[in-house]
């Protein structure tokens, strides 16, 4: 690799540093950041520095120098990486896949392109054409998925507010046939958290309005500013120019057509966009209607009249609605403005919403409808991948790669539930890599016969533990006082968590002083007006709650080297009294504000809508509804909550990466669970500002210490800093030594290995496994590389003369 680059673009993996420390790390990444190499490897895992500039380093040309190559051949690059998985996978038949992590920001999403474009290069050299149709649907489908789940924030541009882990189906020949998108949480985003992260609505509500053709905004009775519009009037948003959102939206709808919408489904989709913003939209003129606005939120629609009664300020929008949702109208309007009730029996009855209540189900519908329409897009993504013309799967030859590009940790100014579920997804992956990295380092040891020393972590399974843990973890909380009837307030809620999790190391609130630790009195007293001070078991009954008797044991492994943020005080200034908690995530603190949790946990929206959306005349918006057909008697189960869903999405991810489920959340397993060997991709954020070429240390520095790269570093030297076949060993060193070079003729690779290192003297700084060497200390390989680079000009020199006859 360094022959390639020089060396004086650093080391092009940490593994080779001198010594581990932070400071040595931090000026190999600067050195190689500042020389154009963004990429570098500790060991298979590739560490990637976003540039925030367009560098000479992809394209064909590039592609080409990495195909069929070993990881190490060539320097450090995503494309050797997804060479590195696509070989593995051919090669040993089996299932990998690569996950993509780093805060947001940080080039996860460019990344995942680029692995994609990868895999589409050097596939289907025959030019079938079904393999070239998947590979165009795999390539497009970004695209639209982009328009549809990201948006702009004040820390990325292109901000990915969905999860998406993309398996492409590869056939025994190694070309991709079909494959399938799993998605994870889409932020729901009206005003509240889009306000918060300074940032804009989805990109399709941009494109629709700038992208549009005059006639077409007419039908759709829209204008073309998005400031008319609250969906789309704040924050980050408006900040793209116009003819880039144009540009976007020709490509995005050039991109719906290769993949096979139809133009009355593209329609449906343009329909259900307007319809949204019509739903929501600010309403010209209302200031002088006569009506009296009474909910002052920034969407004024719903006025109460003299006799209490509640109408819709502006109706024409009702009248929009209803059009462009193919219902009636009269539907529409008493949707908005009453909800129906089953009050015992089969008996049903209509109950008038206040303002509040009206403005709180529209914004929920609107939601709901935008969600749907996300979902539906990703189905119909997957259902033209799914691979054709038999049962891909079942006859054993196909593989799959996995490819996870999710949201990135993030911290706003003000944090709601949705940066709560990320930054949770986030600790989830975190702990992943951290399992994973041991566990396989382990299982080669052992798989090979050697003795390894071990490497303590920082293990942040005690924050997932204080997320997830059945009954008393944030989310089992959550859900108890969203199964409340009614009384329950956030507020309450925050009681709830301080009463649970007061102790616990990494979580903080203004809620409740602190108190002597011990012995501390019962918490879950005086919580709620009818409080019983009992325990009731195991079961969570709202609100008597157990009670924590003793104060948590500090973090079984403190790290070794993790910039731990300081120490909390839990009476931190910064945080508001009955608002907030926070928690001490691995990546950093973060402070959430309670407001809205339980509304968005909740994420209830009335039977009506659903059966109006149901009964729509457009099949596209009548698919999104299925259980709309249910009548409000049948509904007599209570979703699983949002939170709940995105635990239970996450875990079947994570069980899916490490091979132990082979799940996929909310779905039954369309294959059964097959062994998969995750490559990692860890993208780091060089600055705050998206400004190019500039890496910012402090920065970096925190983003190396909570991902735990120092550590990887350690363990993958721990014992041994660098593990090779014997066959691909004596491939790269056969030159050093005149019983290998040019071929050697002792009984066995190992053999020839054992007498090359003899000769180098190096036999004493290896340990031979059963398929590999494992060379322990890092100036062993320099030393074999040294020695390659002295002679490897001389053997081209030799065999040049030879070719040319003059030797
Ligand atoms: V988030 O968690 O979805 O908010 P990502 O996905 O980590 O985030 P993204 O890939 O969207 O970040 O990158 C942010 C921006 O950085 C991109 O829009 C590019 O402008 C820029 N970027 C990222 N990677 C590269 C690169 N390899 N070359 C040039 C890059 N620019
Ligand atoms: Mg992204």
């Amino acid at each position: 690799m360094e022959d390639e680059e020089g060396a004086e673009c650093g080391k092009a993996d940490f593994v080779l540093l001198d010594q581990v420390t932070m400071e040595d790390f931090m000026e190999n990444l600067k050195l190689r950041f500042q020389k154009g190499r963004i990429y570098t490897y500790i060991g298979e895992v590739l560490v990637s520095v976003n540039p925030y500039q367009e560098l000479p380093l992809y394209g064909p040309e590039a592609i080409a120098r990495y195909q069929g190559r070993e990881l190490y051949e060539r320097p450090p690059h995503l494309y050797a990486v997804a060479n590195a998985a696509y070989r593995a996978m051919k090669r040993r038949a089996r299932d990998t896949c690569i996950v993509i992590s780093g805060e947001s920001g940080a080039g996860k999403t460019e990344a995942s392109k680029h692995i994609m474009q990868y895999i589409a290069a050097v596939t289907n050299p025959s030019q079938r054409a079904e393999v070239e149709r998947v590979k165009d649907v795999l390539l497009k489908s970004t695209c639209v998925l982009e328009a549809f789940g990201n948006a702009r924030t004040n820390r990325n541009h292109n901000s990915s507010r969905f999860g998406k882990y993309m398996d492409i189906n590869f056939d025994f020949k190694g070309d991709p046939v079909g494959g399938h998108i799993h998605s994870y949480l889409l932020e729901k985003v009206v005003s509240g958290p889009q306000a918060a992260r300074g940032g804009g609505n989805f990109h399709a509500f941009y494109q629709v309005l700038r992208g549009c053709e005059d006639a077409e905004l007419q039908e759709l009775h829209l204008q073309r500013n998005p400031a008319l519009y609250s969906f789309t009037r704040q924050g980050a948003g408006l900040s793209a120019s116009e003819s880039e959102e144009r540009s976007h939206h020709r490509a995005v709808m050039e991109a719906m057509q290769v993949i096979g919408f139809s133009a009355q489904e593209m329609g449906s989709v343009r329909r259900i966009l307007a319809a949204i913003l019509h739903l929501v939209s600010l309403l010209p003129g209302w200031a002088t209607s006569t009506r009296r606005p009474v909910l002052v939120s920034g969407n004024i629609e719903f006025v109460e009249m003299e006799e209490g009664q509640l109408a819709v300020a502006e109706e024409v929008l009702v009248d929009h609605v209803a059009e462009l949702t193919a219902t009636p109208r009269g539907q529409v309007l008493r949707c908005l403005l009453a909800r129906t009730v089953a009050s015992g029996g089969r008996e049903v009855i209509e109950k008038g919403h206040t303002a509040a209540e009206a403005s709180y189900a529209r914004d929920a519908c609107a939601k709901a409808v935008y969600q749907r329409l996300f979902e539906w897009v990703v189905n119909r993504i997957n259902s033209v991948m799914e691979p054709r013309g038999r049962d891909a799967r079942r006859d054993g030859k196909d593989t799959v790669i996995g490819v996870l590009d999710i949201y990135g940790f993030e911290v706003f100014p003000v944090n709601s539930f949705e940066q709560f579920c990320i930054n949770y997804c986030n600790e989830k992956l975190q702990q992943l890599f951290i399992q994973l990295i041991l566990k396989q380092e382990q299982e080669e040891y052992e798989r090979e016969g050697i003795a390894w020393q071990s490497v303590e972590f920082f293990n942040n399974a005690t924050i997932v533990d204080l997320v997830e843990r059945p009954h008393r973890g944030v989310l089992a909380v959550l859900d108890e006082a969203c199964c409340s009837a009614g009384t329950i307030t956030d507020r309450i809620f925050l009681q709830s968590l301080d009463t649970h999790h007061r102790h616990h190391p990494h979580y903080t609130s203004r809620q409740v002083p602190p108190r002597p630790p011990a012995p501390p009195p019962c918490p879950g007293a005086g919580l709620h007006p009818q409080a019983p001070h009992r325990h009731r078991g195991r079961a969570l009954v709202w609100p008597s709650l157990p009670c924590e008797t003793a104060p948590r044991p500090a973090d079984p492994l403190l790290p070794l080297t993790l910039a731990v943020p300081p120490q909390l005080c839990p009476t931190d200034k910064t945080m508001e009294f009955g608002r907030d908690f926070r928690i001490k995530h691995y990546a950093g603190d973060v402070t959430y504000s309670v407001l809205g949790f339980i509304d968005k946990n909740r994420d209830a929206l009335f039977q009506d809508f659903k059966r109006l959306l149901y009964n729509s005349a457009d099949p596209t918006l009548r698919a999104m509804w299925p259980e709309g057909q249910q009548d409000i008697t049948e509904v007599t189960k209570r979703p699983l909550t949002a939170g709940t869903l995105f635990k239970n999405s996450m875990v079947a991810l994570v069980d899916n990466l490490a091979s132990n489920g082979g799940g996929v959340p909310g779905k039954t397993p369309r294959v059964p669970p097959s062994p998969q060997e995750p490559f990692y991709v860890r993208c780091l954020k060089p600055n705050q500002d998206k400004a190019p070429a500039r890496l910012d240390e402090a920065h970096c520095r925190h983003q190396v210490a909570y991902l735990g790269l120092l550590e990887n570093v350690r363990v993958r030297r721990a014992g041994f800093a660098s593990r090779q076949p014997y066959p691909r060993f004596l491939l790269r060193y056969k030159m050093t030594c005149e019983y290998t070079w040019p071929n050697h003729l002792l009984g066995s690779d190992r053999e020839a290995v054992g007498a090359l290192l003899e000769q180098h003297g190096l036999q004493g700084d290896v340990a031979f496994g059963r398929s590999k060497l494992f060379i322990r200390s890092p100036r062993t390989l320099v030393t074999l590389e040294q020695s390659r680079a002295r002679l490897v000009p001389i053997i081209v020199l030799l065999l040049q003369k030879a070719w040319r006859g003059t030797l």
